[in-house]
C-alpha cells in the first residue's frame, strides 16, 4: 500500500519554517500532501487562492508533494482520502502542549491515524507567520526567513498598505 501523509495549517504565509519539514517529511512517505485550512472565520493576510499558488511555487520542485485545501475537520478528510499519518512541525515546549492536545483529540476523532511530530530545524525554530507579518510591519528584513516568492508577495501586500 502507498504510505501517504498531510501536513496542514494556515500557512499564512508558508515560511522557511513550513518548507524545512515538507522537505525532510516528505522522504518518509510515498506521497505527502500539504493541506491548508479553509477557515471563512479566520482572518488571514493572504487569500487561500494566494496560499495554494505560494505554496504550490515553493514545493515545486519536490516530486512526490501535493497541494490541496481542506475545510472542516482534517481527520475527515483523512479518512475520505486514504491518509494514515499527520506530520506536524515542533518548534518548542510551547508547541509540545499544544500539539499533545490536537494529537489526542484527532486520535479519540480517528484512531486509525497518527500524529508524527518532526522537531524543527534549530535555526529556523523561532520562525512563525504570525511574526514574520509583525516585524514586517515595522520595517524588519526578513529574507532568511521566508521563500523568495513569499517575500516578493509580502513587499506587494507592504506597498498597497494590506500588512
Ligand atoms: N519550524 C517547524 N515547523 C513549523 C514552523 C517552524 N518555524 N512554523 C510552523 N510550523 C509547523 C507548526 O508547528 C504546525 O505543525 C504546522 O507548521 C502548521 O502551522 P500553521 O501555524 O500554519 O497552522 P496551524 O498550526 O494553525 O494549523 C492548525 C490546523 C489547521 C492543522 C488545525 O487547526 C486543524 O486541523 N483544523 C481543522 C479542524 C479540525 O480538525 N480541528 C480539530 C483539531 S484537534
Amino acid at each position: 500500500t502507498i504510505k501517504k501523509a498531510i501536513f496542514a495549517g494556515s500557512f499564512d504565509p508558508i515560511t522557511n519554517g513550513h518548507l524545512d519539514v515538507i522537505r525532510r517529511a516528505s522522504k518518509l512517505f510515498d506521497e505527502f500532501q500539504v493541506g491548508i485550512l479553509v477557515n471563512p472565520n479566520k482572518k488571514t493576510l493572504f487569500t487561500l487562492e494566494e496560499r495554494l499558488k505560494l505554496v504550490e511555487e515553493c514545493t515545486k520542485d519536490i516530486e512526490n508533494v501535493k497541494v490541496i485545501s481542506f475545510e472542516g475537520l482534517l481527520v475527515k478528510y483523512c479518512e475520505e482520502n486514504g491518509i494514515h499519518a499527520l506530520v506536524r512541525g515542533i518548534r518548542s515546549a510551547a508547541d509540545v502542549d499544544y500539539e499533545l492536545q490536537m494529537a489526542h483529540m484527532n486520535r479519540e476523532l480517528d484512531s486509525s491515524i497518527e500524529t508524527i511530530f518532526l522537531p524543527s530545524n534549530t535555526k529556523f525554530s523561532f520562525i512563525s507567520s504570525s511574526l514574520i507579518k509583525e516585524v514586517l510591519y515595522f520595517g524588519a528584513d526578513i529574507q532568511n526567513l521566508v521563500p523568495k516568492e513569499v517575500l516578493r508577495e509580502l513587499k506587494i501586500k507592504m506597498e498597497r498598505k494590506e500588512i
